[in-house]
């Protein structure tokens, strides 16, 4: 067996393992982030849940850290009071990026854990199968419900070889998006074997995990050995390790292979991450921005390297040299280092650790401005500036940018490669992390809602025939920041849908949300290939659903996005013929009769204006009965945990 099969088998609840069909897995851990964490306690609540069930769940808070008016600080408060009340651990806001911090304290080979947060997948650095859902499946698995998924294929991935100097796992996920581009991975887990993955370290393979989400994956998954051990050892956790390999000759559904030593240092154009070309076909132009940070470049050396090669120099003045630390240990240790020192003598500029700028929480670029950044992705407008240019790169990459001010290959830097070790005496900081209370205190605990924090609305059935006229139109790739964009100003009201669905697509079609709350019988809007790729956030199906829509119909939709529509009762339909999505218009009306039961098809047929044409579902029994219901907080009130 191949490591995915073995820990996948070690947790089935139900299901057979045969790539497509529905599967139910156990799920050991739990994670939530702030901008998605307060739906997930909102859900909890509305569950009447006492305790987490899971072995572990902890709650961060590292994305909505500008407190420009109450509200961000009032989800702090907000989800503190929830972790104690529900019996999760708290990481306060300052201590970084759930990711990351996850790894250092709680990640596990051999577990699995979910979380609602697309890049979750980074703890496959570890040896776990780590799934981004969205807030209501994590908001089960926490009830003790198991996560259903549709069983992936495995795509297993030899590395071999050693990485060139200036060259590291950044180039390394980006050679894999310019193969295989943002939906290359849809359907897979993609597994790391092979001698190469001895030459990357923890915090190298997260690099690569935690962009497996790029690549449309369901996760990515390392083995556990002996580099596993040393960076729990350094963690204090030596315990926490089992071996983890994939047997010999174990079978793979596809395969590729990269051979380390033949990469060179490569960049995601503006603006997808799948847009990949060498660093050197494009060098010369001028960057106004360099961001180092986030959960995709988290390590110790992305930050070390970077001060080294500033080092006793000075970045270009045009250039803002950004630095955001991905976790207060890891902050820490560059201070202690001397790091910190050599950045902001370089001329950077410090930002607190969290997600930050990666997803427009300050530091915007200036319109039309390249800006390089070591984040994972770079879709339009995300930075927090409608027309942005932001590339993804390597923090070598960024670094060698920001001392020449224009896009550099840092191989044509006239010094020696500084060679990072990873410090063998980490530092530890648990206090920061709030422990979970005993039931009993913590059943004395009530929810501090400030007024920024709006309960759910109830969702109603679906009803036995649907006449729609057809709002929106996009095209393929739409992402979920282009369906519900992020930012310093759409972010605060994470915890208040109706305010947060004026934001829906306004920056595709800025009269979306009017018109479709003027059409007061519902909507539907139609979707290109890879239809809500992205982020995990539920406000991206639950805004719209607010505003009405009830059927999305597409050439295909990404994972989550797809089982977030039906958690909140809006229909997903794929074309059975392409030629149907380009047929059809604006304000088209779609009419669906007999509802639920035309269900029973796979294939059916469904009226446009006066024409029929067919759609394509691949819904679970436990889907529609999901949508029949009006979601999947009606189904949790019926079907109680198993
Ligand atoms: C992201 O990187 O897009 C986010 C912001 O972390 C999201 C979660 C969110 O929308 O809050 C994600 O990746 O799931």
């Amino acid at each position: 067996m191949n490591i995915t099969q073995k820990i996948i088998q070690s947790h089935l609840v139900a299901g057979e393992m045969k790539p497509g069909e529905e599967i139910a897995l156990k799920i050991d851990q739990t994670l939530c982030q702030d901008a998605t964490g307060t739906l997930v306690m909102l859900e909890l609540e509305a569950m009447g849940l006492k305790q987490t069930k899971a072995d572990v769940s902890v709650q961060y808070v590292d994305h909505n850290l500008l407190q420009e008016d109450n509200k961000n600080q009032e989800d702090h408060l907000f989800l503190e009071s929830a972790s104690q009340r529900f019996g999760f651990y708290f990481s306060r806001p300052g201590n970084g990026i759930s990711h990351v911090v996850h790894m250092q304290n709680f990640g596990k080979p051999g577990a699995t854990l979910t979380g609602s947060d697309s890049h979750t997948c980074a703890a496959g650095s570890m040896g776990m199968i780590a799934i981004g859902s969205g807030g209501l499946e994590v908001a089960m698995a926490i009830a003790g419900y198991p996560l259903y998924i549709k069983m992936p294929k495995v795509f297993g991935v030899k590395l071999i070889g050693k990485l060139p100097d200036w060259v590291s796992a950044k180039d390394v996920i980006l050679e894999m998006l310019r193969r295989y581009d943002v939906k290359g991975g849809v359907g897979y887990i993609v597994e790391y074997y092979g001698d190469g993955v001895k030459q990357l370290t923890a915090m190298d393979r997260h690099v690569i995990a935690n962009m497996g989400a790029e690549l449309g994956a369901t996760t990515t998954v390392f083995p556990s050995d002996e580099i596993t051990r040393e960076f729990l050892k350094s963690q204090g956790r030596e315990h926490d390790w089992i071996e983890l390999q994939a047997d010999e000759g174990a079978k793979y559904d596809k395969q590729d292979e990269i051979d380390l030593s033949k990469l060179v240092p490569l960049i995601a154009k503006p603006s997808s991450p799948g847009n990949v070309v060498p660093v050197a076909d494009i060098a010369g132009a001028e960057i106004y921005q360099s961001y180092i940070g986030s959960s995709a470049n988290p390590g110790y050396r992305d930050f070390a390297i970077v001060a080294e090669i500033v080092k006793n120099q000075t970045v270009q003045s045009r250039v803002s040299l950004d630095i955001n630390p991905s976790s207060r240990t890891i902050l820490e240790e560059l201070v202690r280092d001397g790091h910190l020192g050599s950045l902001l003598h370089a001329g950077a500029r410090i930002h607190q650790a969290g997600c930050n700028g990666c997803i427009g929480m300050g530091q915007a670029p200036a319109t039309d401005k390249n800006s390089l950044r070591t984040v994972p992705r770079n879709f339009p407008g995300r930075s927090g500036t409608m027309e942005d240019k932001v590339f993804l790169c390597s923090p070598e990459t960024a670094a060698a940018s920001a001392l020449m001010g224009v896009i550099t290959d840092p191989r044509t830097l006239k010094f020696a490669y500084p060679k990072i070790k990873v410090p063998q005496n980490p530092i530890l900081n648990p206090a920061c992390i709030d422990l979970p209370l005993p039931l009993k205190e913590a059943q004395k605990i009530t929810l501090v809602k400030g007024p920024n924090i709006v309960s759910l609305e109830q969702l109603a059935p679906l009803p036995t025939s649907l006449k729609l006229p057809v709002l929106l139109k996009v095209g393929n790739n739409i992402t979920t920041d282009d369906i519900l964009p992020a930012g310093a100003k759409v972010l605060p009201y994470r915890s208040n849908i109706p305010k947060i669905s004026e934001f829906t697509y306004i920056h595709i079609d800025e009269t979306y949300p009017e018109r479709a709350k003027k059409q007061t019988g519902g909507h539907a809007i139609i979707g290109g290939e890879n239809y809500g790729q992205g982020s995990s956030r539920e406000h991206a199906a639950l805004a719209p659903r607010h505003l009405g829509l009830r059927v999305v119909i597409a050439l295909s939709f990404a994972r989550i996005h797809w089982q977030n529509l039906i958690n909140f009762g809006i229909l997903p339909l794929v074309f059975k013929n392409p030629d149907d999505y380009k047929a059809i218009n604006l304000l088209d009306i779609i009419t669906l009769d007999h509802l639920p039961k035309i269900l029973k098809d796979t294939v059916f047929d469904i009226q446009v204006n006066n024409q029929t044409i067919q759609v394509e579902q691949t819904l679970s029994e436990r889907q529609k009965e999901i949508l029949e219901l009006g979601g999947l907080i009606n189904w949790i009130k019926k079907n109680p945990v198993p």
